[in-house]
């Protein structure tokens, strides 16, 4: 995908689900069909919604039906900027994120942009959670480092719901 400023981005986007997330020249929004093939995004695999809706309730958010899955894809050196999550409607309802593949540093901050890192180097599998006071917090990836896999090689994909 674009930026909004006509750069690529480094991380290799795409989704699933009844609407995907898009960054073009119009900026960022969420829309129902794929602008590479004109067609809807692929359905969500029933074994997602079930992680999702699952990861979420043992945190309280009961009922959580994700409606958006954004799949991205980093390869060493691709990195996310700072970002706040606000392009959905209801802010009431979390984030779930999963993540496989190579460890990343993420890193994240109160509802300004000055920066704190988490890093998470020993996780090949990360769930996390966002919401409540947490869901507008902005938050990013570092460039991700050169190393293997064993099963996924030289990636990390991160599934956002
Ligand atoms: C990533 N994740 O982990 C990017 N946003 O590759 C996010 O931008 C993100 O993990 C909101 C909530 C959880 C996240
Ligand atoms: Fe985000």
């Amino acid at each position: 995908m674009q930026t909004a400023g006509g750069h690529r981005m480094s991380v290799e986007m795409t989704n699933c689900g009844e609407w995907g997330w898009l960054s073009d020249e119009q900026g960022y929004r969420y829309v129902q069909l794929d602008p590479l093939s004109a067609k809807p995004w692929p359905s969500m695999p029933a074994l997602f919604l079930k992680l999702a809706c699952d990861a979420a309730a043992t945190v309280g958010y009961e009922g959580f039906a994700a409606n958006a899955c954004l799949i991205n894809r980093y390869r060493p050196g691709s990195k996310m900027s700072l970002h706040q999550d606000k392009n959905e409607r209801d802010f009431d309802q979390p984030i779930v994120s999963v993540s496989l593949g190579l460890p990343l540093c993420f890193f994240s901050e109160g509802m300004s942009a000055a920066i704190k890192w988490i890093s998470m180097p020993y996780f090949m599998v990360m769930l996390v959670i966002w919401g409540g006071e947490d869901r507008l917090r902005y938050h990013g990836v570092m460039p991700l480092k050169e190393a293997e896999h064993p099963v996924l090689g030289a990636h990390r994909i991160n599934l956002t719901f």
